[in-house]
């Protein structure tokens, strides 16, 4: 520990206080050595928060747009605060894009897992459908090429899943672990990427990568900076949460391997950065009920979380999917879980009742409520 350097880090984050219906602003120190955190209140020139200790929040976490949670309160850095901190981050700060192609699509596990074993982190992900005129749009650069009418086909011929990966260096990083364009060579040069084990040649290779920072931010912008309609089929279905703390701790792209090895299918799929009174209201009917409510809530709004539409299997009655689903997930208290079910979702990734990595809907007639709640009411 003696030689290794630490630093404080400075933001500018935001805070909508919602009783005054105004939006705060912050000065949030952070000092990597200890994992303290300090808040002056900008307005009125007056420290907030004292130095005290959030192990919740971590220097990956730390970037422009990042949602985080300090006490319970949901902050928005919208700014580095000084030099420093500016030059140190913003290299980290690179954006790719990253989709997983119609024939992966049932290896979104195996391949969201290889992604947070990298050093690279998710940032926003949806799987959709892409329509010709989308498909023909995004490889426009191509519309010259023999292989493009047989690309534009094959990108149409299921759905996708479309992910804003962020890290340093993050359009090479993620080029190198999708190996090369074509599966086969793929296969030859570099064994253990992610076109040499999912691809099968050089159309249907896995997965894309943007290769260039400029197509990187247009890439990102083609998919995350307007609507594009969700795969949600909204009907025997229930609503399963990665909740944040399983996504921060890289378990995804496990706990989707295992839904999908256990049988049922991911029809749709996003990742949502929850806000408090989001939370709370998808969470109301616990509230007087579970004593952890409130953990709960906080919980659920601590980070990103990854919601699925499960549906089942064509040899699953769909009516019986939530019931069926949730005695897959487990009791509520992955303690007990791992006495009494250990091979459930929560005896396997869970810590403790509030931690315990997935939600799932209770009742049966509320698969449908619960799922459109994310995918009709909450999904850009
Ligand atoms: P990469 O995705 O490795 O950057 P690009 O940008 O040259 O490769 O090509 C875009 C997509 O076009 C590839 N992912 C692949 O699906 C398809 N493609 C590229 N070259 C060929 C080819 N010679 N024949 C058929 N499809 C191709």
């Amino acid at each position: 520990m003696a030689n290794q350097e630490h630093h404080r880090y400075s933001f500018t984050a935001e805070w909508y206080d919602s009783n005054a219906s105004l939006v705060r602003k912050y000065q949030l120190l952070f000092y990597d050595a200890d994992n303290t955190v300090e808040m002056y209140d900008i307005k009125n020139r007056r420290l907030f928060l004292k130095r005290s200790k959030c192990d919740s929040l971590r220097y990956e976490d730390l970037y422009i747009g990042s949602m985080i949670n300090i006490h319970s309160r949901q902050l928005t850095i919208v700014d580095y605060a000084d030099e420093f901190t500016r030059k140190q981050l913003s290299q980290r700060k690179q954006r790719t894009l990253a989709m997983i192609k119609p024939d992966a699509i049932g290896k979104v596990g195996p391949i969201i897992d290889i992604i947070y074993q990298s050093k690279l982190l998710i940032n926003q992900a949806k799987m959709i459908s892409l329509s010709t005129s989308n498909a023909q749009a995004f490889y426009a650069e191509h519309k010259a090429k023999p292989f493009y009418d047989k690309l534009v086909r094959f990108m149409t011929s299921g759905p996708v899943v479309a992910m804003e990966l962020m890290g340093e260096d993050a359009i090479q990083a993620w080029r190198q672990i999708l190996g090369p364009t074509d599966s086969s060579v793929a296969r030859s040069e570099a064994p253990g990427s992610i076109r040499a084990m999912f691809g099968t040649d050089n159309t249907q290779n896995a997965c894309h990568g943007s290769d260039s920072p400029a197509s990187g931010e247009r890439e990102t912008d083609f998919f995350f900076s307007k609507p594009h309609k969700n795969t949600a089929q909204l009907k025997n279905c229930t609503c399963c949460i990665i909740k944040p703390t399983a996504v921060k701790n890289g378990q995804a792209g496990e706990i989707m391997s295992a839904i999908c090895d256990a049988g049922f299918k991911m029809s749709a799929l996003e990742m949502f950065h929850l806000e408090r009174a989001n939370a709370e209201e998808f969470l109301e009917v616990y509230k007087g009920v579970v004593t952890e409510y409130m953990d709960m809530v906080s919980e659920l709004c601590s980070g990103p979380s990854i919601v699925v539409e499960i549906t089942g299997s064509t040899s699953m009655d769909p009516n019986t999917i939530p019931a069926t689903f949730r005695e897959f997930v487990g009791p509520s208290d992955p303690e007990i879980a791992r006495h009494l079910r250990p091979k459930t979702l929560r005896a396997r990734f869970g810590k403790n009742k509030v931690l315990n990595a997935v939600h799932c809907t209770d009742l049966s007639e509320d698969g449908m409520l619960e799922t459109e709640y994310f995918f009709r009411i909450l999904s850009s």
